[in-house]
């Protein structure tokens, strides 16, 4: 288990030229407007102002690399990045917009080659979505590894969550990748996903 203990904010970017340079292992989040990817970001991280949310979809339009310090149980420290990228599929954001963010992300999975994992976010109360589905091909395609993180399981009983995870996996097709139920707002679930990225961090 390793606790995030220092967190930065470290720029926000749209083109490749302005990404940061640092290498460390990355990891970005992914998935719909509003599905609570800065939240996430925010609760992991201890540290509330973080990533910007908002109960309004659409809040994250660019590509915002925060840098972060982490401790394991035996106190040896690492440094990993967190990308947080705009949510997809909200209609109330223009499709000229939306194609632009498409574009911007899929420039950032081409791109950026310190990225780890992708942690794709998709609401457990919502069956797979096509757009989620688009995402885990392209995820597939360039061979880039990925895990689901079901947020929001506060929203229904504790009885079905596990269920629940059975029912999305196989909607999304997932195979062997891992889904993890989280919510942000009763802080559960943070460690099995800690232990995956700290684990795909190690990695050579
Ligand atoms: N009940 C509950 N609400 C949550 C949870 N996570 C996020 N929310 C709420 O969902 C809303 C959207 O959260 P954000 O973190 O801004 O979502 P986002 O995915 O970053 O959205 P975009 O930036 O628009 O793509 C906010 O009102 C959050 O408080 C959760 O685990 N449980
Ligand atoms: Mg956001």
């Amino acid at each position: 288990m390793i606790r995030l203990v220092e967190s930065f904010f470290v720029k926000s970017a749209v083109e490749p030229s302005d990404y940061p340079a640092s290498a460390y292992p990355e990891f970005a989040f992914a998935g719909k407007s509003n599905v609570g990817k800065s939240t996430l970001i925010n609760l992991l991280t201890n540290h509330h102002q973080l990533a910007k949310t908002s109960s309004h979809p659409g809040k994250t339009r660019l590509l915002n690399f925060f840098l972060t310090r982490y401790k394991d149980e035996e106190q040896n420290q690492g440094f990993i990045q967190l990308t947080d990228l705009p949510g997809y599929g909200f209609a109330e954001v223009s499709q000229s917009e939306q194609e632009k963010w498409r574009k911007m992300i899929n420039k950032y999975l081409e791109q950026r080659t310190q990225l780890r994992a992708m942690i794709l976010l998709v609401d457990i109360r919502h069956s797979a979505d096509k757009k989620d589905i688009q995402m885990l091909e392209m995820l597939r395609l360039r061979k880039i590894r990925h895990c689901v993180v079901a947020t929001k399981s506060d929203k229904i009983p504790k009885t079905r969550i596990h269920k629940t995870v059975q029912i999305l996996a196989k909607e999304l097709g997932l195979g062997d990748v891992p889904v993890f139920p989280v919510s942000s707002l009763n802080n559960t679930g943070f460690e099995a996903l800690l232990g995956w990225v700290h684990k795909l961090s190690l990695e050579p």
